[in-house]
């Protein structure tokens, strides 16, 4: 058995008529794949009444995963929750990921979590944390073992994509070799590794690509710190048409390869008085304490926070000093 929890967990679906499962805001490979993996397996097992729903536009990239098409792009604030006895939310730390709403109000019906997050702290009786793994899929996997399910073709392919969304194609040291057994397992399960890559790494928007340039070109090298940044103003952003993907892509791409550095963050003004920021670690640099400090969370390797009611240059310089903060006190 992989988790104690997971027969309780399974005990509880059972019981239940119509679930709920939820994709988390801004979804990723990992979100979506996770997501429709138990909207598969929950089909497997009996003919639930199951919807699926996220609180953001879908990425038009993972449209290729099986059942895409049946996620619900809902508001929170309206949805009526009480329809549904169960709610299994996969792959999100807190409400806020969850919903996207900041005092979002939790409806009352049980919800089942399963989640990877070094920062998760919902503490749901019914939940499976494994703070560290690769992915939420990489745990999605373990608990069908444990349910002795049998995974079939599309269930791989959306496991893998979430994997493979996560690990940056098995690279990040978040990789065990559980993780590379299980992406063997997927495979010969007839998950197409291949196209899974070409979809999520090799089809870039040209708009996308010149993002990426312009973070380039204003990287900035902390010396002293060993970090690299980047902030990009609003006017910028809107002048390359917001690539909310590119954001983070960029930053798993280079905010975590520079030499002599220790980690990367790119700093997007995404509305007035509205920053994200993504952190990349290089090596062993735990960045997901630098995003707490600021309100955000994540994983040691890639963590996330927004600064909110700051104008563009404050928020920046706030982002910094937690940054040099933390960057001090390891070197
Ligand atoms: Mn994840």
């Amino acid at each position: 058995m992989n988790y104690q929890e997971s027969l309780k967990i399974l005990e509880l679906i059972n019981k239940t008529k119509r679930v709920l499962i939820n994709c988390h805001y801004k979804p990723d490979p990992d979100g979506i794949g996770s997501a429709l993996a138990i909207y598969l397996a929950l089909k497997k097992i009996r003919d639930f009444e199951i919807e699926l729903i996220c609180p953001s536009k879908l990425p038009e990239s993972l449209s290729y995963l099986p059942n895409f098409e049946k996620i619900k792009q809902v508001n929170y604030s309206e949805f009526d929750f009480s329809k549904y006895d169960l709610w299994v939310i996969p792959d999100a730390a807190n409400w806020w990921q969850i919903s996207g709403i900041l005092d979002f109000n939790p409806p009352k019906i049980d919800v089942i979590n399963i989640d990877h997050h070094e920062t998760n702290e919902i503490g749901f009786e019914n939940s499976i944390i494994s703070k560290g793994l690769s992915s939420a899929s990489e745990l999605i996997f373990n608990v069908f073992e444990d349910w002795n399910l049998e995974i079939n073709k599309d269930i791989a392919m959306c496991i893998l994509s979430g994997i493979i969304g996560d690990t940056g194609v098995f690279r990040y040291t978040n990789v065990t070799s559980r993780t590379l057994e299980i992406g063997s397992r997927l495979m010969n399960l007839g998950a197409d590794k291949n196209m899974i890559v070409a979809k999520t790494y090799g089809s870039i928007p040209f708009n996308e690509m010149k993002f990426w340039g312009r973070i380039l070109d204003l990287m900035q090298l902390e010396k002293d710190y060993n970090f690299v940044w980047v902030a990009i103003s609003l006017e910028e952003y809107e002048k390359y048409g917001r690539p909310v993907e590119a954001k983070s892509a960029s930053a798993s791409n280079f905010a975590s390869i520079v030499d002599r550095t220790n980690f990367g963050i790119i700093i997007v003004e995404e509305k007035k008085d509205f920053v994200t920021c993504s952190f990349r670690s290089r090596g062993s640099f735990d960045i997901s304490q630098i995003a707490q400090e600021l309100g955000g969370g994540g994983h040691k390797e890639a963590a996330g926070a927004r600064i909110v009611g700051l104008p563009f240059e404050k928020a920046v310089d706030k982002v910094l000093e937690v940054a040099r903060k933390y960057a001090k006190k390891t070197n």
